[in-house]
Protein backbone atom coordinates (compact mmCIF):
# COMPACT_ATOMS: atom_id res chain seq x y z
CA UNK A 1 0.00 0.00 0.00
CA UNK A 2 1.57 3.72 -0.61
CA UNK A 3 0.70 4.94 2.46
CA UNK A 4 3.11 2.84 4.22
CA UNK A 5 5.71 5.50 2.14
CA UNK A 6 4.17 8.27 4.64
CA UNK A 7 3.42 6.08 8.06
CA UNK A 8 7.41 5.15 7.11
CA UNK A 9 8.60 8.70 6.84
CA UNK A 10 6.47 9.32 10.33
CA UNK A 11 8.18 6.93 11.57
CA UNK A 12 11.66 8.17 10.82
CA UNK A 13 11.28 11.61 11.47
CA UNK A 14 9.35 10.73 14.65
CA UNK A 15 12.64 8.43 15.83
CA UNK A 16 15.30 9.50 14.30
CA UNK A 17 14.74 13.37 13.58
CA UNK A 18 16.89 16.55 14.37
CA UNK A 19 15.13 17.78 17.56
CA UNK A 20 15.24 21.94 17.40
CA UNK A 21 12.81 24.55 18.42
CA UNK A 22 11.68 26.16 15.00
CA UNK A 23 10.13 29.28 14.04
CA UNK A 24 6.38 29.04 15.86
CA UNK A 25 8.40 27.90 18.99
CA UNK A 26 6.54 24.80 19.02
CA UNK A 27 9.83 22.58 18.55
CA UNK A 28 10.09 19.67 15.94
CA UNK A 29 11.97 16.72 14.77
CA UNK A 30 12.85 17.17 11.19
CA UNK A 31 14.49 15.54 8.35
CA UNK A 32 15.76 17.46 5.51
CA UNK A 33 14.98 16.05 2.17
CA UNK A 34 12.25 13.21 1.80
CA UNK A 35 10.22 12.17 -1.65
CA UNK A 36 6.96 10.05 -1.95
CA UNK A 37 5.41 8.52 -5.04
CA UNK A 38 2.22 7.80 -6.00
CA UNK A 39 0.44 6.46 -9.20
CA UNK A 40 -2.31 8.50 -10.18
CA UNK A 41 -3.44 6.17 -13.18
CA UNK A 42 -7.28 5.47 -13.34
CA UNK A 43 -7.92 8.49 -11.28
CA UNK A 44 -6.44 7.18 -7.86
CA UNK A 45 -6.16 9.73 -5.42
CA UNK A 46 -3.53 9.80 -2.50
CA UNK A 47 -5.73 10.04 0.48
CA UNK A 48 -4.59 9.30 3.09
CA UNK A 49 -6.57 6.35 4.72
CA UNK A 50 -5.09 6.03 8.94
CA UNK A 51 -6.77 8.84 9.86
CA UNK A 52 -9.86 10.61 7.86
CA UNK A 53 -8.69 13.56 5.89
CA UNK A 54 -11.67 16.45 4.86
CA UNK A 55 -10.96 16.34 1.21
CA UNK A 56 -13.62 18.53 0.66
CA UNK A 57 -11.85 21.12 2.13
CA UNK A 58 -8.91 20.28 -0.29
CA UNK A 59 -11.08 20.55 -3.20
CA UNK A 60 -12.31 24.21 -1.72
CA UNK A 61 -9.03 25.22 -1.10
CA UNK A 62 -7.96 24.25 -4.38
CA UNK A 63 -10.76 25.99 -6.32
CA UNK A 64 -10.16 29.13 -4.44
CA UNK A 65 -6.71 29.31 -5.25
CA UNK A 66 -7.48 29.04 -9.20
CA UNK A 67 -9.54 31.78 -8.43
CA UNK A 68 -6.39 33.93 -7.77
CA UNK A 69 -8.44 35.63 -4.32
CA UNK A 70 -5.96 35.88 -1.43
CA UNK A 71 -9.12 36.83 0.96
CA UNK A 72 -9.97 34.34 3.50
CA UNK A 73 -13.51 35.24 3.42
CA UNK A 74 -14.76 32.97 0.56
CA UNK A 75 -13.54 30.38 2.41
CA UNK A 76 -14.99 31.56 5.61
CA UNK A 77 -18.00 31.42 3.71
CA UNK A 78 -18.06 27.78 2.66
CA UNK A 79 -17.42 26.70 6.40
CA UNK A 80 -13.45 26.18 5.24
CA UNK A 81 -11.30 27.41 8.39
CA UNK A 82 -7.85 26.15 7.40
CA UNK A 83 -6.45 29.55 6.87
CA UNK A 84 -8.03 31.44 9.52
CA UNK A 85 -5.14 31.63 12.41
CA UNK A 86 -2.68 33.87 10.28
CA UNK A 87 -5.44 36.69 9.79
CA UNK A 88 -6.88 36.94 13.37
CA UNK A 89 -3.21 36.35 15.04
CA UNK A 90 -2.51 39.74 12.15
CA UNK A 91 -5.26 41.53 13.81
CA UNK A 92 -4.77 40.74 17.29
CA UNK A 93 -1.30 41.92 16.97
CA UNK A 94 -2.32 45.03 14.59
CA UNK A 95 -4.95 46.26 16.91
CA UNK A 96 -4.38 44.72 20.54
CA UNK A 97 -7.97 44.14 20.29
CA UNK A 98 -8.20 40.34 22.43
CA UNK A 99 -10.56 39.14 20.30
CA UNK A 100 -11.42 35.25 19.96
CA UNK A 101 -10.65 33.04 16.72
CA UNK A 102 -14.15 32.66 16.36
CA UNK A 103 -15.61 36.01 16.98
CA UNK A 104 -12.75 37.14 14.44
CA UNK A 105 -14.17 34.89 11.70
CA UNK A 106 -17.77 35.74 12.46
CA UNK A 107 -16.92 39.27 11.69
CA UNK A 108 -15.33 38.39 8.27
CA UNK A 109 -17.92 36.48 7.16
CA UNK A 110 -20.88 39.07 8.17
CA UNK A 111 -19.08 41.98 7.62
CA UNK A 112 -17.42 42.47 3.54
CA UNK A 113 -15.46 45.52 4.45
CA UNK A 114 -14.01 44.51 7.72
CA UNK A 115 -13.17 41.45 5.39
CA UNK A 116 -11.41 43.48 2.71
CA UNK A 117 -9.64 44.82 5.35
CA UNK A 118 -8.52 42.31 7.45
CA UNK A 119 -8.98 38.90 5.61
CA UNK A 120 -6.45 39.22 2.97
CA UNK A 121 -3.01 37.12 3.02
CA UNK A 122 -1.28 38.69 1.20
CA UNK A 123 0.04 37.66 -2.56
CA UNK A 124 -0.12 33.87 -1.86
CA UNK A 125 -0.51 30.72 -3.87
CA UNK A 126 -3.74 32.46 -5.98
CA UNK A 127 -2.44 35.56 -6.60
CA UNK A 128 1.09 33.79 -7.95
CA UNK A 129 -0.89 31.02 -9.51
CA UNK A 130 -3.16 33.07 -12.04
CA UNK A 131 -2.31 36.76 -11.65
CA UNK A 132 1.98 36.74 -11.07
CA UNK A 133 2.60 40.70 -11.47
CA UNK A 134 4.59 42.00 -14.25
CA UNK A 135 6.07 45.86 -14.46
CA UNK A 136 6.53 48.05 -17.93
CA UNK A 137 8.74 51.33 -17.99
CA UNK A 138 6.63 53.95 -18.31
CA UNK A 139 9.43 56.59 -19.49
CA UNK A 140 11.73 58.63 -17.23
CA UNK A 141 12.68 55.94 -14.93
CA UNK A 142 9.89 55.05 -13.45
CA UNK A 143 7.42 51.92 -14.36
CA UNK A 144 3.77 51.33 -13.93
CA UNK A 145 2.16 47.46 -13.61
CA UNK A 146 1.87 45.76 -16.28
CA UNK A 147 -0.62 42.97 -17.14
CA UNK A 148 -0.23 39.89 -15.32
CA UNK A 149 0.69 36.26 -15.64
CA UNK A 150 -1.65 33.36 -15.46
CA UNK A 151 0.84 30.54 -14.58
CA UNK A 152 -1.73 27.79 -15.02
CA UNK A 153 -3.21 28.67 -18.15
CA UNK A 154 -0.32 29.07 -19.63
CA UNK A 155 0.73 25.54 -18.46
CA UNK A 156 -1.96 23.95 -19.92
CA UNK A 157 -1.45 25.91 -23.28
CA UNK A 158 2.67 24.61 -23.17
CA UNK A 159 1.16 20.92 -21.83
CA UNK A 160 -1.06 21.19 -25.24
CA UNK A 161 1.14 22.78 -27.48
CA UNK A 162 4.28 21.11 -26.47
CA UNK A 163 4.06 18.81 -24.06
CA UNK A 164 7.41 17.06 -24.50
CA UNK A 165 9.02 20.42 -23.13
CA UNK A 166 10.71 20.38 -19.58
CA UNK A 167 9.51 24.17 -18.87
CA UNK A 168 5.87 23.00 -17.68
CA UNK A 169 5.90 24.64 -14.11
CA UNK A 170 3.49 26.72 -11.50
CA UNK A 171 6.02 28.58 -9.27
CA UNK A 172 4.56 30.27 -5.87
CA UNK A 173 7.82 31.48 -4.96
CA UNK A 174 7.94 35.28 -5.54
CA UNK A 175 11.31 36.29 -4.10
CA UNK A 176 9.97 40.36 -4.74
CA UNK A 177 6.39 39.59 -2.73
CA UNK A 178 7.29 37.24 0.48
CA UNK A 179 7.38 39.63 2.50
CA UNK A 180 3.93 40.67 1.81
CA UNK A 181 2.86 37.32 2.41
CA UNK A 182 0.83 35.67 5.35
CA UNK A 183 3.12 32.78 4.67
CA UNK A 184 5.86 32.52 2.09
CA UNK A 185 4.64 29.51 -0.28
CA UNK A 186 4.89 25.90 1.33
CA UNK A 187 4.04 23.90 -1.87
CA UNK A 188 6.18 26.32 -4.20
CA UNK A 189 6.64 24.64 -7.35
CA UNK A 190 4.58 22.13 -9.44
CA UNK A 191 6.61 20.97 -12.82
CA UNK A 192 4.33 18.84 -14.73
CA UNK A 193 6.28 16.44 -17.39
CA UNK A 194 4.60 13.88 -20.22
CA UNK A 195 6.04 10.32 -21.22
CA UNK A 196 3.74 8.43 -23.84
CA UNK A 197 0.68 10.44 -23.23
CA UNK A 198 0.57 10.73 -19.17
CA UNK A 199 0.62 13.78 -17.34
CA UNK A 200 3.19 13.18 -14.42
CA UNK A 201 3.28 15.98 -11.66
CA UNK A 202 6.10 16.66 -9.48
CA UNK A 203 5.91 18.90 -6.19
CA UNK A 204 8.96 20.75 -4.16
CA UNK A 205 7.28 21.50 -1.15
CA UNK A 206 9.85 23.50 1.03
CA UNK A 207 8.54 23.12 4.47
CA UNK A 208 6.44 20.19 5.72
CA UNK A 209 3.75 19.37 8.55
CA UNK A 210 4.14 15.87 7.89
CA UNK A 211 0.76 15.29 10.48
CA UNK A 212 -1.51 18.16 9.15
CA UNK A 213 0.36 19.77 5.96
CA UNK A 214 1.11 16.60 4.09
CA UNK A 215 -2.22 14.46 3.84
CA UNK A 216 -3.07 17.87 2.37
CA UNK A 217 -0.84 19.05 0.28
CA UNK A 218 -0.31 15.50 -1.45
CA UNK A 219 -4.80 15.79 -2.45
CA UNK A 220 -3.97 19.36 -3.55
CA UNK A 221 -1.25 18.38 -6.63
CA UNK A 222 -3.64 15.47 -7.39
CA UNK A 223 -6.39 17.52 -8.27
CA UNK A 224 -4.41 20.13 -10.06
CA UNK A 225 -3.03 17.10 -11.68
CA UNK A 226 -6.47 14.96 -12.41
CA UNK A 227 -7.77 18.47 -13.78
CA UNK A 228 -5.15 19.32 -16.56
CA UNK A 229 -5.24 16.00 -17.71
CA UNK A 230 -8.35 16.39 -18.34
CA UNK A 231 -8.13 19.22 -19.84
CA UNK A 232 -4.96 18.18 -22.01
CA UNK A 233 -6.42 14.94 -23.09
CA UNK A 234 -3.49 13.00 -21.26
CA UNK A 235 -3.83 10.19 -19.01
CA UNK A 236 -2.60 10.88 -15.13
CA UNK A 237 0.64 9.68 -14.44
CA UNK A 238 3.05 9.76 -10.85
CA UNK A 239 3.01 11.84 -8.52
CA UNK A 240 6.08 12.76 -7.06
CA UNK A 241 6.54 14.79 -3.79
CA UNK A 242 9.63 15.88 -2.48
CA UNK A 243 9.98 18.27 0.89
CA UNK A 244 12.94 20.13 1.78
CA UNK A 245 12.47 20.64 5.80
CA UNK A 246 10.27 17.74 6.48
CA UNK A 247 8.81 17.74 9.95
CA UNK A 248 6.91 16.59 13.19
CA UNK A 249 5.91 19.01 15.95
CA UNK A 250 6.75 17.64 19.26
CA UNK A 251 3.03 18.69 20.60
CA UNK A 252 1.76 16.18 17.74
CA UNK A 253 2.81 13.27 19.55
CA UNK A 254 -0.52 11.40 20.60
CA UNK A 255 -1.38 11.57 17.03
CA UNK A 256 1.53 10.35 15.53
CA UNK A 257 1.38 7.19 18.03
CA UNK A 258 -1.85 6.79 17.24
CA UNK A 259 -1.04 7.06 13.59
CA UNK A 260 1.60 4.49 13.63
CA UNK A 261 -0.17 1.59 15.43
CA UNK A 262 -2.92 1.45 12.37
CA UNK A 263 -2.74 -0.09 9.12
CA UNK A 264 -3.94 1.37 5.75
CA UNK A 265 -6.50 -0.49 4.01
CA UNK A 266 -8.45 0.55 0.73
CA UNK A 267 -7.83 3.34 -1.97
CA UNK A 268 -9.77 6.22 -3.06
CA UNK A 269 -10.37 7.26 -6.79
CA UNK A 270 -11.98 10.72 -8.34
CA UNK A 271 -13.99 10.69 -10.33
CA UNK A 272 -14.50 14.17 -12.81
CA UNK A 273 -18.55 14.55 -13.08
CA UNK A 274 -17.80 16.92 -15.90
CA UNK A 275 -15.22 18.43 -18.14
CA UNK A 276 -15.64 22.37 -18.46
CA UNK A 277 -14.68 24.72 -20.60
CA UNK A 278 -11.60 25.49 -18.84
CA UNK A 279 -9.21 24.50 -16.06
CA UNK A 280 -10.93 27.46 -13.88
CA UNK A 281 -14.24 26.81 -14.89
CA UNK A 282 -14.47 23.72 -12.38
CA UNK A 283 -16.97 23.39 -9.99
CA UNK A 284 -17.16 21.61 -5.93
CA UNK A 285 -19.86 19.32 -7.73
CA UNK A 286 -17.61 18.44 -10.14
CA UNK A 287 -15.32 16.29 -7.57
CA UNK A 288 -17.22 13.03 -6.57
CA UNK A 289 -15.03 10.34 -4.42
CA UNK A 290 -15.45 6.60 -4.71
CA UNK A 291 -14.16 4.20 -2.08
CA UNK A 292 -12.82 6.50 0.58
CA UNK A 293 -13.06 4.79 4.06
CA UNK A 294 -11.13 6.41 6.13
CA UNK A 295 -10.16 5.63 10.02
CA UNK A 296 -11.18 7.66 12.37
CA UNK A 297 -10.30 11.17 12.52
CA UNK A 298 -6.94 12.23 14.62
CA UNK A 299 -6.86 15.57 15.71
CA UNK A 300 -3.53 18.03 16.68
CA UNK A 301 -3.16 21.80 17.35
CA UNK A 302 -1.70 23.90 14.61
CA UNK A 303 1.46 25.51 14.61
CA UNK A 304 1.03 29.08 13.27
N1 LIG B 1 2.61 23.93 6.06
C1 LIG B 1 2.50 22.75 5.34
N2 LIG B 1 1.76 22.75 4.20
C2 LIG B 1 1.11 23.86 3.76
C3 LIG B 1 1.21 25.06 4.50
C4 LIG B 1 1.95 25.04 5.65
O1 LIG B 1 3.04 21.71 5.71
O2 LIG B 1 0.46 23.81 2.72
F1 LIG B 1 0.62 26.17 4.08
C5 LIG B 1 3.40 23.97 7.32
C6 LIG B 1 4.87 23.72 7.17
C7 LIG B 1 5.42 24.45 8.37
C8 LIG B 1 4.56 25.68 8.48
O3 LIG B 1 5.23 23.65 9.55
O4 LIG B 1 3.33 25.29 7.88
C9 LIG B 1 5.15 26.87 7.75
O5 LIG B 1 6.19 27.42 8.52
P1 LIG B 1 7.52 28.01 7.85
O6 LIG B 1 7.11 29.12 6.92
O7 LIG B 1 8.34 28.52 9.03
O8 LIG B 1 8.19 26.89 7.11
Amino acid sequence: HWEWQYLDLMRRIWEHGDKRIDRTGVGTRAVFGAQIRFDLAGGAMPLITTKRVYWKTAVREFLWFLTGETNIRPLVLQGVKIWNEWPHANYVKATGEAIALDDFVARIAEDAAFAARWGDLGPVYGKQWVDWPTYEPAGEGLFRAGPGINQVAQVVHSLRTNPGSRRHIVEGWNVAELDQMALPPCHKTYQFGVTDGRLNCLLYQRSCDVALGLPFNLIGAALFTHMLAQQCDLAPGELVWMGGDTHLYLNHADLVEAQLARTPQGSARLELQRRPGSICEYRFEDFVMHDYAPQAPLSAPVAV
